[in-house]
Parts: C-alpha cells; structure tokens; sequence
C-alpha cells in the first residue's frame, strides 16, 4: 500500500495584512476580500486543489496539499514549533504600504523559515496592498534575510491572477519538498 503525501504550506506575516484573505482566494472559497477583519485565531487548516497537483503522476488522491493559515498575533507563539514541524513551503505576506513591517517579518523568518530549514525555493513573500495599487517607485524592501526569495505585489482587488500562478509555482517546490521528506523518513525506518 502507499503512503498518503501531505503537503504542508504556512501562509505568514504580522496582523491584518491579508492572509486569510488570501488565503481563502486560493482555497477558492471566496472571489472578493470580506469587509470585515476578523482576525484569526492561533491557526486555520484549509485543503487546496492546485494544478501542479494535477501534473504529478501516480499520485491521485493520495496527494494532500493543506494550506496553515497562522495568526499574525505573536501571543501565539508557543505553539509555533508544532507549525513550523514538517514544513514543505512558506508564503510570506506583509503589508507593503507599512513601512514598520520590514522589522516584524524578520521574526516571521527567524521562527519559521529557519527551523524548519526551507531555502528561498520553498518561499514566496506576496508584499500586498489591501487597495488597488499602482507600482510604486520605492517600495518598501525586506532585510536581508529573505534575499533570493520572489517578492511578488499583490491585491486582491486586481492581481487575482497573479496570486494563484505563484501559488501554484510555490506548490510545485512544496510538493518535491514532501517527496523527499516521505522518501527520508521511510529509509530511517
Ligand atoms: N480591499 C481589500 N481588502 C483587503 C485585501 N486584503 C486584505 N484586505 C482586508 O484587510 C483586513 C485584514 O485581512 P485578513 O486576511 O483578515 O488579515 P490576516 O493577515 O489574516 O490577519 P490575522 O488573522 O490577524 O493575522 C480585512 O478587513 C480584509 O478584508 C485586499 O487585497 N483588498
Ligand atoms: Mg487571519
């Protein structure tokens, strides 16, 4: 018999910035961001259908791919070893029209990225505008640590398409991440 493959992507960055928003777009449960900010508590677990999914062979429907929506408020923070554990990808979202945000996604990394030892492959940073934007002439940039990772800039009010396409390419790597994950813990046992 075959082993299931779950597929683990968080969805991270500081309060209010649009995850679960988002979030929900690529789950396909909503088209429109909500009118409302309702902020999440500790942590949402939403299954995803992507089309990289699609192209794996052999895999059907023992391929899981779950999306962790995790709260953005840092009185959670006990319970982010369980989160981090078992990672296969990342999407960062920050707030790009805030410019104390640089400071607060370097914990995001720190507490994530690095323990869970995902390279800048198996991350994207969408920096995202909660209205329609133009492109700015001197966007607001990320320190050092997210060097090489794609930043993308989002709204769900007019980049619909382009969240779902890098979500897609982010699924891809979080899904070869998962193969060899599976492959490594079944030749220790
Ligand atoms: N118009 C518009 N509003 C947005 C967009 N993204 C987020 N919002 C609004 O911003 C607020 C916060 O969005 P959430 O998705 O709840 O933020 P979050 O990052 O999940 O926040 P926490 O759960 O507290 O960490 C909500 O009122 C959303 O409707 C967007 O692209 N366009
Ligand atoms: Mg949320």
């Amino acid at each position: 018999m075959s082993t299931k493959l779950n597929v683990k992507i968080l969805v991270l960055g500081p309060k209010n910035v649009g995850k679960t928003n988002i979030s929900n777009l690529i789950a396909g449960t909503i088209e429109k961001p909500s009118e409302r900010y309702e902020p999440t508590v500790g942590l949402r677990i939403l299954e995803v259908f992507t089309t990289p999914a699609t192209k794996i062979k052999n895999v059907g429907d023992k391929l899981l791919v779950e999306l962790w929506d995790v709260s953005g408020d840092r009185r959670y923070e006990e319970t982010w070893p369980a989160i981090w554990k078992d990672a296969d990808g990342i999407l960062f979202v920050f707030d790009a029209d805030d410019k104390s945000q640089p400071k607060e996604m370097e914990i995001w990394y720190r507490s994530f990225a690095m323990p869970a030892e995902l390279s800048a492959k198996h991350c994207r940073v969408f920096a995202h505008h909660k209205q329609p934007h133009v492109a700015s002439s001197n966007p607001i940039k990320l320190g050092s640590a997210f060097q090489g990772i794609n930043v993308v800039h989002t709204s769900l009010d007019n980049e619909v398409d382009l969240i779902r396409g890098e979500f897609d390419s982010l699924a891809q790597a979080a899904i070869e991440h998962a193969s060899i994950r599976l492959e490594k813990s079944k030749s220790k046992k």
